[in-house]
C-alpha cells in the first residue's frame, strides 16, 4: 500500500542512475566509527555492514537506522550472510581478531589471517568488481594477505596505511604552529605504525616549504621538535589505546576520506598502502603492501607519486619492505 500514487506512465526507477554501495566488514568499534563518517558524508545510497555477530550487528543498523531523519538518505543493511554486500563499489574490512594477554604479534597476525580466508573470497565473489580497502591490522600485512586472497589486480586492493598516521602528523605540527591543520601538507609514508618514515623535505604550510623556512630563520632547534612530533604520532595509537581502550574517531575519518577520494574519481593523493615492489628501490622480489603517496580514483590506485626521499629515508623504506616480507615468508599464504 503506498503512502504515494506514481504519476501515469512513469518509467521505472530502476532505469535511473546506479545505485553506489559500500560494505564495512566488523562492526567493532572501527567499522562503526567508518560506518557513520560514511552516512554523514553523503557518500552512497546503500550501506552494508557484516559482522560475525549477529545481535551486535542488529543492534548497530537498527541505532544508525534511528537516525535516518537526520541524514541523508541512504539504505543501511547488515547480515552475518556475505550476499547482503552483494554489488559493492568499495568493500572496506575492518574484522580482527582481538590480542590475548600475552600473546605474540605473529600468533594474532596468523589467527586474522585465518579470518581473512572467511571473508575476502565470499566478499570479492559478490562484489568482483569492487575496490578492497583493508584497515585491520597489521594493515600492510593484512593488505597483501587480502590481494592474494582476492585474485584482484593491485590497483584494485588498498589499506588505509598512513592516511591516518599523515593526519596525526599534520594535527600536532598544525597545533604546534597554531594553524589549520588542512594547511599542513606532511606525509608519513612506509610502515603504519612503528618504523613509519616522516618525509621532512617536503614538509609545508600554505606552500611554504618549513625546513628551509626554519634554517633561514635560524630556529635549528626546531628540527628536534620536528623529530619529537613524528615520535609523538608514533606513539600516539598506544596513547589513545591505553587512555580509552581502542582508537576510533580518527581512523573513521580518514577511512571514509579515503572512501570518498576513490567513489568520487577525486584524484588525491594519500600515503596508502598499494603494491610497492620495484618503486623506491624495493626489491622486484619483494611483494609487499606499504604506504606510498598514491593518487587515487575510481579505479583505485591509479599511480604512486615519486617524491624525494633522502638516502636515509630510502633506507629506512627498504628495511621496512625487507621486514614485511620476512613476516609474510612466515604465514604460508
Ligand atoms: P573490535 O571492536 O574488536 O571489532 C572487531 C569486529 O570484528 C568485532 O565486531 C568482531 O565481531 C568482528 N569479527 C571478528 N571476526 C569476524 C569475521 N570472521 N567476520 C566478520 N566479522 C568478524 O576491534 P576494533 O574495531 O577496535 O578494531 C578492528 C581492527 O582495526 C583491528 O585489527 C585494529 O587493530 C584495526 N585498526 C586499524 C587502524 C588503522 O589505522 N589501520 C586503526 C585502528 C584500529
Amino acid at each position: 500500500p503506498g503512502f504515494f500514487k506514481p504519476i501515469q506512465n512513469a518509467a521505472p526507477s530502476s532505469s535511473t542512475s546506479r545505485n553506489t554501495k559500500i560494505s564495512v566488514v566488523g562492526a567493532g568499534n572501527v567499522g562503526m566509527a567508518i560506518a557513520q563518517t560514511i552516512l554523514t558524508q553523503d557518500l552512497v545510497d546503500e550501506l552494508a555492514l557484516v559482522d560475525a555477530k549477529p545481535d551486535k550487528l542488529r543492534g548497530e543498523m537498527l541505532d544508525l537506522q534511528h537516525a535516518a531523519a537526520f541524514l541523508p538518505r541512504t539504505k543501511i543493511l547488515a547480515s552475518v550472510d556475505y550476499s547482503a554486500t552483494v554489488g559493492s563499489d568499495l568493500c572496506i574490512v575492518t574484522a580482527g581478531a582481538r590480542q590475548i594477554a600475552g600473546e605474540s604479534r605473529l600468533n594474532l597476525l596468523q589467527r586474522n589471517v585465518a579470518l581473512f580466508r572467511d571473508i575476502i573470497p565470499p566478499l570479492v565473489k559478490y562484489s568482483p568488481d569492487c575496490i578492497l580497502m583493508i584497515v585491520s591490522n597489521p594493515v600492510d600485512v593484512l593488505t597483501y594477505v587480502a590481494w592474494k586472497l582476492s585474485g584482484l589486480p593491485p590497483n584494485r586492493v588498498v589499506g588505509s596505511g598512513t592516511n591516518l598516521d599523515s593526519s596525526r602528523f599534520r594535527f600536532l605540527i598544525a597545533d604546534h604552529l597554531d594553524v589549520n591543520a588542512q594547511e599542513v601538507q606532511a606525509c608519513i609514508i612506509g610502515e603504519h605504525g612503528d618504523s613509519s618514515v616522516a618525509l621532512w623535505s617536503s614538509i609545508s604550510v600554505g606552500g611554504v616549504p618549513i625546513l628551509s623556512f626554519l634554517e633561514k630563520q635560524q630556529i635549528a632547534y626546531e628540527k628536534e621538535t620536528l623529530e619529537k612530533i613524528h615520535k609523538a604520532v608514533v606513539d600516539s595509537a598506544y596513547e589513545v589505546i591505553s587512555l580509552k581502550g581502542y582508537t576510533s574517531w580518527a581512523i573513521g575519518y580518514s577511512a571514509a576520506n579515503l572512501a570518498r577520494s576513490i567513489l568520487r574519481d577525486q584524484r588525491k593523493i594519500h600515503p596508502v598502502s598499494v603494491l610497492a615492489k620495484g618503486l623506491y628501490g624495493i626489491q622486484g622480489g619483494d611483494d609487499v603492501f606499504l604506504s606510498l603517496p598514491a593518487v587515487l580514483g575510481r579505479a583505485g590506485v591509479l599511480g604512486v607519486t615519486d617524491v624525494h626521499l633522502t638516502d636515509e629515508e630510502a633506507r629506512r623504506l627498504r628495511e621496512s619492505a625487507r621486514t614485511i616480507s620476512e613476516v609474510q615468508s612466515q604465514l604460508g599464504i
